[in-house]
């Protein structure tokens, strides 16, 4: 979860220093442009409300929309042959509990490129931008003639799911850039800091976020002891967790804006791991930075897994303890701040920077913002990395990762 104030309190710290972001593209494949399209925000009543960035707009006219370069790579994905078969799966495990498998159509698409560095970065100022209405400070400039002074932004009473759309001039590859959590417990906030927190809750806690008797639950499935009523988790998470469904409505707009398109996704904390879930459901590829795990998410959202999700990429480092399930325990700064953050394991592959190790970085939230890793792990290659010939750690699978390993998870109907 990104702490708002914390990155635009980085972002006030390091707007002095920075750099012109000028890159030079790569020579090979030939790179994508992207310009901003759409901001995208839902309010409180969950519709989906899109901003087009209109080229004739008098504060735009005087300054062309800038663009600027990914690399794309094909990736193997799996898309359901069918969303009405995974729906009517996925409401089966919901209320009967029975498997029901589905087809999968494998298909090769571009993706980003997860081993180029640039890439990397750009979609990481992509997902920090997603915290931003252009023009904010700390927002990151994406290209050498863009100018930060649009009016759009979010209306003041959205306070749900944010966002940025990107898309290359020719419609065919769009990034959407999902907002992370807004937290107020070190002085900011925002309007959507109430739901961010609930989701988070709900989400990545084992047991409604039960740390100890002090704290309010956000679902009443413990039933005392270590126990957990599996059965009363999976109806809060289906019943109560807004972000998915209306995730999976701003897909289906796009797709109906852009139906040529590569969607790709993006996001920063809860976003990237709404990125990925969202990715997961329709086979878009997806880059994930410094998400909580949401592995035990989709299990419980009884999302049909693929056959692989290995479009799916994670991107984090060992010193944040939100990507890394370890913000918990009644006197970590997530508890303190009323989260609790518990779950750990991440669909995909994910490239985990060892930032404990290498750079004798102490395990603190303070170093989950995005500005930390466009700043510090995405702006020059890694040494590790480099003694190998690469620039960035290599994505693999977290095997062998356990979840909430303390609580019984069962069928504890309530009394
Ligand atoms: C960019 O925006 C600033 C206001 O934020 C304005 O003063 C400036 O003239 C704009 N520059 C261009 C090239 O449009
Ligand atoms: C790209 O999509 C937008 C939104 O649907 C549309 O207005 C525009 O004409 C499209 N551009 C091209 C080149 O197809
Ligand atoms: C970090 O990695 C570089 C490159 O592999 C290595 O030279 C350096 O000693 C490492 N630092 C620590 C503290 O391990
Ligand atoms: C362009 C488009 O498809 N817009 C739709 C986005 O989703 C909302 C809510 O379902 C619809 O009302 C819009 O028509």
């Amino acid at each position: 979860m990104l702490f708002s104030t914390v990155t635009s309190w980085l972002a006030t710290l390091l707007a002095a220093t920075l750099r012109d972001e000028r890159r030079v593209p790569p020579a090979s494949p030939a790179p994508l442009q992207f310009e901003l399209r759409h901001l995208h925000a839902v309010s409180s009543d969950a519709r989906v409300v899109f901003k087009d960035v209109h080229h004739s707009d008098p504060l735009a006219a005087t300054s062309e929309l800038s663009t600027y370069a990914l690399r794309p790579r094909r990736v193997k994905a799996h898309r359901p042959r069918s969303i009405d078969a995974f729906n009517t799966a996925r409401l089966r495990s919901m209320r009967f509990q029975e498997t029901e498998a589905i087809d999968w159509d494998e298909i090769e698409v571009e993706g980003p490129d997860v081993n180029d560095r640039e890439t990397l970065l750009l979609l990481a100022k992509m997902t920090n931008n997603a915290y931003l209405s252009p023009g904010e400070q700390g927002w990151y400039e994406l290209g050498d003639r863009w100018n930060v002074s649009y009016p759009f932004g979010w209306e003041p009473d959205d306070d749900g799911f944010r966002g940025h759309v990107f898309a290359t001039p020719d419609n065919s590859t769009v990034v959407l850039s999902i907002k992370g959590t807004s937290a107020s417990f070190i002085g900011g906030g925002g309007p959507t800091t109430k739901k961010d927190k609930f989701n988070d809750n709900l989400l990545f806690s084992c047991c409604c976020a039960r740390v100890d008797w002090t704290w309010t639950t956000v679902c009443g499935c413990y039933r005392g002891g270590w126990k957990c009523d599996q059965n009363c988790l999976e109806e809060a998470l289906v019943e109560d967790s807004l972000f998915y469904p209306i995730g999976t409505n701003l897909y289906n707009n796009l797709t109906y804006l852009y139906p040529d398109a590569n969607i790709w996704m993006t996001g920063h904390s809860l976003g990237g791991a709404l990125a990925s879930l969202l990715g997961v459901t329709f086979g878009a590829p997806t880059l994930a930075i410094e998400s909580p795990g949401e592995k035990m998410a989709a299990n419980r959202l009884h999302l049909p897994s693929p056959p692989s999700t290995q479009h799916v990429t994670h991107l984090y480092h060992t010193a944040d303890p939100i990507a890394m399930g370890t913000c918990n325990g009644v006197l970590s700064s997530c508890a303190l701040g009323g989260y609790a953050m518990e779950s750990k394991c991440h669909l995909g592959k994910s490239i985990v920077y060892d930032t404990v190790s290498n750079l004798s970085w102490a395990v603190d939230i303070r170093t989950h913002t995005i500005v930390n890793v466009i700043e510090k792990l995405l702006a020059e290659p890694w040494p590790p990395s480099v003694d190998q010939g690469r620039e960035v750690p290599e994505a693999v699978p977290e095997e062998d990762c356990v979840e909430c390993f303390s609580w019984d998870f069962g069928d504890y109907p309530a009394k």
